[in-house]
């Protein structure tokens, strides 16, 4: 089986949900985000149990947007839980970000998918980008909602950096278009683990992915 480009949003409450969504798609996984109302449903531990149930990476995506110190203090005790990656905002400034970067691989929200993005978030995209090229993090967050703003971030960005993009489904956009453009991994929540086949959804996009790489 070739390498997935599949991250699953597990944006459920329940620790047993979680569990069993996670290990019934972990085959068209490459990697499994866990975002706050998991954590706040299930406790910080469900990322070392996801971990020994599926064996994958877990990205914890707090966002994180705070002063380095408290940055600092949250991403420690989620690395220690047996977090991967963690997703942080760059908006802060560069000092918050390297407090988190110090501690393990993170990823910075460059451009957030919703139509509010276009308020605040879009117009420092530059910005976010230059920092993303100077501090080099594993990746960074970038639309699917917005095909064009993918490829514009991709012929921005320094080439080892990855393009993570959410946004597909529910949202509205479309996973092979997000890859097109030039994202390495498309993020997908509410059309895998709220279809009444989630396994079957992961396996289809896994699918739609793999065509067009
Ligand atoms: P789904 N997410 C997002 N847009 O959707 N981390 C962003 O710009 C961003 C994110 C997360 O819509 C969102 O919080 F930076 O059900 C959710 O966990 O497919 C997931 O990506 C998308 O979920």
């Amino acid at each position: 089986m070739e390498e997935s480009r599949l991250i699953l949003a597990l944006d459920v409450y329940d620790r047993e949900r979680a569990l069993e969504i996670a290990e019934c798609t972990a085959d068209y996984l490459w990697a499994i985000k866990v975002n706050w109302p998991l954590i706040i449903g299930s406790g910080l531990k469900i990322i070392t149990e996801l971990k020994q149930v599926t064996g994958l990476p877990i990205i914890a995506d707090l966002k994180l947007a705070d002063i380095p110190n408290t940055n600092r203090l949250i991403a420690s005790k989620v690395f220690e839980a047996g977090a991967d990656y963690i997703i942080a905002h760059g908006f802060v400034g560069r000092d918050s970000v390297e407090a988190v970067m110090e501690l393990g691989k993170t990823i910075i929200v460059v451009e957030m998918s919703h139509p509010g993005a276009k308020e605040f978030i879009q117009p420092v995209t530059d910005k976010l980008i230059e920092l993303a090229n100077e501090l080099e993090p594993f990746g960074v967050i970038a639309p699917a909602t917005r095909p064009e703003r993918v490829s514009y971030i991709r012929s921005r960005l320094e080439r080892g950096i990855r393009i993570l993009t959410p946004g597909v489904g529910a949202q509205g956009g479309k996973a092979s278009d997000a890859i097109k453009a030039g994202a390495d991994y498309v993020i997908v929540g509410r059309s895998i683990y709220g279809s009444n086949n989630p396994r079957e959804a992961a396996r289809r996009l896994y699918e739609e992915i793999l065509e067009v790489v």
